[in-house]
């Protein structure tokens, strides 16, 4: 391949011959404006992966409480509330089973179950909610739980991580989603959520969920007062854990939103934070740099539904699925529809050349698409009914509860 940007031909030459990239490496890669040469690059690495596949999960994401320990010193999330403040809820297990068959006829085979840090709610309340939607849905995978909610129960209840993961385990659980890395240098950490897990604690949580026999997913927070150095690190250090425990099945690259928070307010951001340039750099790189994670995951939520059908050229081989129902980014600004129906979401995938499989938590193939023609698939287009209390949202009116700690500036204005 020749690039315009001859810095990358030492890079191109590297995956060519399917060599690990270096540190310096990737570095160049991010530094590099040739957009193109680094979406081919990235395109030929997932294409020796996974060839023309694309695969979704007709997935529901349900999230049991947005009551968090952390919304006071965690910046960049508008999703938490105090309590008593406007619009905190936490749902009866009965609320989440009605969330849940709610959206029955919408074929879900994945219950993508994430939320804040309750200060009271306790392991048993998770481990009845996943005992009764298994129960309830037998054919569903449950993906639940960021690691930084792992190490909170653990903490809350006394228990070691392992013994909390065991137990999820038992209760259904089949993989872990990878919120709650945000980024894992300590100085943008510091910035942006000084008492979430370190990198070394979120690892930690990840590398006890492998032993266990539960994989889970990794992602990056990226777009807010990280470096590129800090994105580089931080995509050595899932790298490295992947040597170790090849657990990972997919890397999500999260790309911030600054509405209702405090730190958006403090970069002076609204609606979205990235570029689509950075969002598609962002992607291809973390598929060069990850040669040992199978699967890389695009979050049209956040980065727009045709921003991800252009990145299933840049090196995605994942396009996240029905969803249902977004709460984290909406509440943070996403300009994006809640859901997507099953209809749309194979029609983006070969919309791009590509062929759809859906597939469960575990990359096992559900169904794939030869026969398929626009207008067949089970899901109801328009989504749940909207105007169920269950599915609605009223974002935060302050970003700021009280006490703040200002960021100077974002880092990566100065990166593009
Ligand atoms: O942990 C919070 C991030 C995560 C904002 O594993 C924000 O398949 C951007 O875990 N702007 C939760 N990001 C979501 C999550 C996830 C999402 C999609 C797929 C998967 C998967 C997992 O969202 C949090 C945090 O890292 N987040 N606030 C914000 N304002």
């Amino acid at each position: 391949m020749t690039a315009r940007d001859a810095s990358l031909d030492r890079v191109a030459d590297k995956v060519a011959r399917s060599e690990r990239l270096t540190r310096d490496d990737a570095l160049t890669l991010f530094r590099s404006h040739d957009l193109l040469a680094i979406g081919a690059l990235a395109d030929a690495a997932n294409r020796a992966k996974n060839g023309d596949r694309v695969y979704f999960a007709a997935n529901q994401h349900i999230n049991p409480t947005n009551v968090c320990v952390l919304r006071n010193t965690c910046v960049f999330c508008s999703f938490a509330r105090m309590p008593q403040e406007d619009g905190a809820y936490t749902r009866s297990l009965e609320e989440v089973f009605a969330e849940a068959d709610a959206a029955r006829d919408n074929a879900t085979r994945e219950f993508h179950i994430v939320g804040g840090l309750h200060p009271k709610l306790e392991l048993q309340y998770y481990l009845d909610m996943f005992r009764g939607l298994r129960e309830r849905h037998p054919g569903v995978h449950i993906k639940a739980l960021t690691a930084v909610e792992v190490a909170h129960l653990a903490r809350l209840e006394g228990m070691e991580v392992v013994a909390v993961l065991q137990a999820m385990k038992e209760a259904g659980v089949t993989s872990l989603p990878g919120g709650g890395a945000e980024v894992f240098s300590p100085a943008a950490r510091a910035t942006i959520a000084d008492r979430k897990l370190t990198g070394d604690e979120w690892l930690a949580v990840h590398r006890a969920a492998h032993r266990v026999g539960l994989p889970s997913n990794c992602t990056m927070l990226y777009g807010h007062v990280e470096t590129l150095e800090d994105r580089v690190d931080h995509l050595l250090a899932l790298r490295e854990l992947q040597d170790e425990t090849h657990g990972f099945l997919t890397y999500i690259p999260l790309a911030y939103h600054p509405d209702h928070n405090e730190l958006g307010e403090a970069l002076g951001r609204t609606g979205t934070a990235t570029t689509g340039f950075d969002d598609l750099k962002n992607i291809a790189v973390g598929r060069l740099v990850l040669d040992n994670i199978p699967h890389v995951k695009t979050h049209w939520p956040m980065v727009t539904p045709f921003i991800s059908q252009v990145s299933l050229g840049f090196g995605c081989d994942d396009l996240e699925g029905t969803v249902v129902f977004e709460r984290v980014y909406h509440e943070a600004g996403a300009g994006t529809p809640m859901w997507l129906s099953y209809d749309e979401i194979i029609g983006l995938i070969r919309g791009a050349g590509k062929e759809p499989v859906e597939r469960d938590s575990l990359y096992q193939t559900v169904r794939t698409f030869e026969d398929w023609t626009p207008g067949q698939a089970v899901a109801r287009p328009e989504g749940p009914a909207p105007q169920r209390a269950l599915f609605q949202i009223s974002p935060r009116t302050r970003a700021k509860v009280r006490g703040s700690r200002m960021p100077a500036a974002s880092a990566v204005d100065g990166a593009e």
